[in-house]
């Protein structure tokens, strides 16, 4: 193992977590003194930061929420002054205003340090040459990862995403040790490569890519590992937490979460209570450290579980599992909770299809009606009714294993459905239209 801050990484578990509630706990008089915000909500909750005695008592304090900031759009929410702001990201959501993050010169520098620390856990460091292909901008991805690179002293290829061709040349050309893209842009590329004639496996020099920025699954890594002869690490992260933070160390169990940037709890997100260890739930975030745009207890919407079990790696903070959806990805169909990734899963171990799919649910009549259409792998294609019809069944089946729901299943030709160069959109929903 090889951290990049063993004095921080592999602090004993005890002392970790009197770190937290310091932290805390200055964090907690500091928004109550100078917060309006902050202030008016313990207030109302009838908190005082007195009240907390120790790290458990973050229970006492008040929920957040993504509402909380478009109500606040753009910065009523900071706690540094403009003059102190060094820069701004903007996360576009599917409803209502964008959310504005800014920062100050310390929070890019603890941002980047997370970075630094996770690269380096997923085995990367100087010598290798990281292309970005995430989006550089108001997207937190490409600047986010670009920091991180530079500070562990890999060489960064800054391509942004989009103009596939290009990128793939230059991988070749600079000989790009590993990538950094959203999982559906990863698969985008390695088809375009083919198309090229180029294998990522054997023409390439790339080893490591960092996925993330969209749920993607345990059989599709599998499978990207094996085709494009990678290690892929799920990398993890919000805007407003800063950006992507958090990624696998090289065991590939989960995301180390940073306990002196960030406390974690896991809750249930009906009753808000805490999750039994190893259960799933909405993970909720106080981010500890930041002077722009702290946090306190943000539902950040997404369904995980935690690990506090030590990693073999021997890094001492806690690990949060793959993200399986975010409590508003569910869909409910026939009154059966179904998340796109368990579609992900129950597909991908089906070799006769394709690694792209789409999810339609409609209402026929009374009844939700969920079609999955999906690739056909390239050496599946057939004009051999009988052939199809029998990997639909087999398709039909597994899903029907795995969900517990009928799913009809529509088998599409190689390279039909939609490609995406940053996040993909896997569902359509018609019910409410
Ligand atoms: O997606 C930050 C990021 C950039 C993460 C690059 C990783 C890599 P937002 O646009 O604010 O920020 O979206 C955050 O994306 O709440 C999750 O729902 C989802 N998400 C991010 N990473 C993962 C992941 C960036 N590894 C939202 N697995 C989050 C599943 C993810 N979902």
């Amino acid at each position: 193992m090889r951290s990049w801050d063993p004095r921080i990484e592999e602090m004993p578990v005890a002392e970790l977590k009197k770190m937290q509630y310091r932290l805390l706990k200055t964090l907690v008089y500091r928004l109550y003194s100078f917060s309006p915000f902050y202030h008016d909500r313990m207030k109302a909750h009838k908190v005082h930061p007195d009240d907390i005695k120790e790290l458990s008592d973050v229970k006492k304090l008040p929920f957040m929420f993504k509402k909380d900031l478009r109500d606040n759009y753009p910065d009523k929410f900071f706690t540094a002054s403009r003059e102190e702001l060094v820069r701004y990201h903007v996360s576009s959501g599917t409803t209502g205003k964008p959310t504005v993050v800014g920062y100050t010169e310390n929070d890019i520098a603890l941002w980047t340090n997370s970075l630094a620390r996770a690269l380096t856990s997923a085995g990367l460091g100087r010598g290798d040459t990281i292309q970005v292909s995430y989006g550089y901008g108001l997207f937190t991805g490409g600047l986010g990862l670009h920091y991180g690179a530079e500070r562990i002293g890999a060489t960064v290829l800054p391509t942004s995403v989009g103009n596939t061709e290009r990128q793939i040349e230059l991988m070749q050309d600079l000989g790009s040790t590993a990538i950094a893209c959203t999982p559906s842009y990863l698969l985008h590329m390695g088809e375009v490569a083919e198309k090229m004639g180029v294998s990522i496996a054997k023409d390439t020099k790339m080893r490591t890519a960092i996925l993330g920025a969209e749920p993607w699954t345990e059989k599709m890594r599998e499978r990207m590992e094996s085709w494009l002869g990678i290690k892929a690490y799920d990398i993890y992260g919000t805007s407003e937490l800063s950006g992507p933070m958090f990624t696998e160390c090289t065991e590939q169990k989960g995301f180390h979460i940073w306990s002196d940037i960030a406390l974690t709890e896991v809750i249930d997100p009906k009753s808000g209570e805490p999750v039994a260890p190893g259960e799933h739930g909405e993970l909720t975030v106080t981010i500890l450290q930041k002077e722009a745009m702290p946090m306190i207890r943000y539902r950040i919407g997404d369904i995980t579980s935690m690990d506090e079990e030590p990693c073999p790696c021997g890094r001492t903070h806690p690990r949060v599992h793959r993200i399986e959806g975010r409590v508003d990805d569910m869909l409910i169909i026939r009154g059966i909770n179904v998340f796109p990734s368990q579609v992900e899963h129950a597909l991908m171990g089906v070799p006769e299809v394709g690694q792209h799919f789409q999810i339609v649910v409609d209402r026929k009549g009374a009844l939700d009606d969920m079609m999955v259409r999906v690739e056909l792998a390239p050496a599946s294609f057939s004009d051999k009714i009988t052939d199809i019809m029998q990997i639909r069944n087999k398709v039909e089946h597994r899903l029907m294993n795995y969900l517990n729901v009928k799913a009809n299943v529509e088998l599409v030709e190689p390279g039909s459905l939609p490609r995406f160069e940053g996040k993909s959109k896997k569902v359509v929903d018609r019910r409410s239209l």
